[in-house]
């Protein structure tokens, strides 16, 4: 069998780039990024770039940057030199027999593929995902500081400058009775000109959820992001079944294969998924689980790790694709860092982010910054 557009060389680079300020999650805080960055080049000359960014090193599930990019050099590079890069169902199922999980790797080497492939052919990715269906999606901001008023004044401003109203908050880590305190200080101060989502990131256990989550709704919260453990199937049919008419319930980190979200719509556990296209292994694999979630019908979200605008324009390409029953999304990574990679970010007009056209991804690469934050080069060590 002729190989039509083999896979000649892919590198993996950790880049550190500091935040605009301390982000706090209920398992600690971060105030930098540590994205890993993937460069694939195909025999004809063509190149894309890949990212998977994780947050607080292997906090958020098992993978880290390192680990991330220990999987690529090692395993997943290997598997694909030589293959066939315009034949991307493959090229996974490759990855999937070197090396089980590291789906954020995957994922990094997988959008790299079809950037590369995409930019060969003279379209934008969504063309090979299925066609643009949505232009722009409204983009949610997280508010983490940890401080009352510094959250209300960074809302105030994002309310001003027209570029985001809806407002995560990210609780869980002090005490049920303060995060509720905290929240409704937030809803007070912004009522009537925001949308308020909570993220709990599984810190909560069933009964707490059970006996907090009102308080929250009654403040003012419509979308509570994993307030149990990933594996807390139960505790999620409890509060969907008992608060869904209130606030929707959204699986995070419980939602990553498709087979995590068919168990989900069986057991009614939760209304909205949060897609991720590193949890999910992919930008084609991101489109499986949404696939789930309309035939089930339940509502997603456009999720976030905090990438650069490589790894927020790829997922914006993919969530272009998908169906309208959607509660925005949240790819402000670019807007929490210092600085990015890329030589123009994504726009943002009247609180929307505009999904991107051009070749590829449809963002362009500096490469002076990418060498400029290059772990390797600055001699920095894990977060
Ligand atoms: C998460 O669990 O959703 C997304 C936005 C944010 O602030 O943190 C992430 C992680
Ligand atoms: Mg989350």
């Amino acid at each position: 069998m002729t190989v039509s557009h083999p896979i000649e060389r892919i590198e993996a680079r950790i880049l550190d780039i500091p935040t605009i300020r301390p982000h706090k999650l209920s398992f600690g805080a971060i105030s930098r990024q540590s994205p890993v960055i993937v460069q694939l080049w195909l025999a004809n000359g063509a190149t894309g770039f890949g990212e998977a960014a994780t947050i607080g090193g292997p906090s958020w599930n098992e993978e880290s940057p390192e680990s991330i990019k220990h999987a690529i050099d090692n395993y997943l590079a290997p598997a694909l030199i030589g293959q066939d890069g315009s034949a991307f169902g493959s090229a996974l199922a490759r990855m999937d027999a070197f090396c089980k999980g590291n789906h954020f790797a995957k994922s990094a080497v997988e959008i790299a593929l079809i950037d590369a492939y995409s930019r060969t052919l003279g379209l934008p990715a969504y063309q090979l995902l299925g066609g643009k269906r949505i232009k722009s999606l409204p983009l949610a901001w997280t508010l983490a500081s940890g401080d009352v008023n510094k959250d209300l004044e960074e809302a105030q401003l994002r309310l001003e400058q027209k570029r985001h109203r809806i407002f995560k908050m990210k609780i869980g880590a002090r005490s049920p009775e303060q995060d509720v305190a905290h929240v409704s200080q937030i809803a007070r101060g912004l009522q009537g000109k925001a949308t308020l989502t909570v993220d709990v990131n599984q810190a909560w256990d069933g009964s707490t959820a059970r006996r907090f989550l009102p308080q929250m709704i009654d403040a003012g919260v419509t979308l509570i992001e994993q307030p149990v453990a990933k594996w807390n199937v139960e505790a999620l049919k409890t509060l969907s079944a008992t608060l869904g008419d209130r606030a929707s319930i959204m699986a995070d980190e419980t939602v990553c294969s498709p087979q995590d979200a068919m168990m989900l719509a069986r057991g009614q556990a939760s209304q909205v998924f949060s897609l991720k296209v590193a949890k999910h292994g992919g930008l084609l694999r991101t489109r499986e689980v949404a696939a789930v979630a309309e035939a089930a019908d339940i509502a997603w979200y456009g999720g976030t790790m905090l990438e650069t605008s490589v790894g927020s324009a790829a997922s914006a390409h993919v969530f272009s694709t998908l169906g309208n029953k959607h509660h925005g999304c949240e790819l402000f990574g670019p807007q929490l860092l210092v600085d990015d990679i890329v030589t123009e970010l994504m726009p943002i007009v009247d609180f929307e982010l505009q999904l991107p056209d051009g070749p590829g991804i449809g963002v362009e690469i500096d490469l002076a910054k990418l060498e400029r934050f290059d772990r390797a080069r600055a001699g920095l060590t894990a977060s």
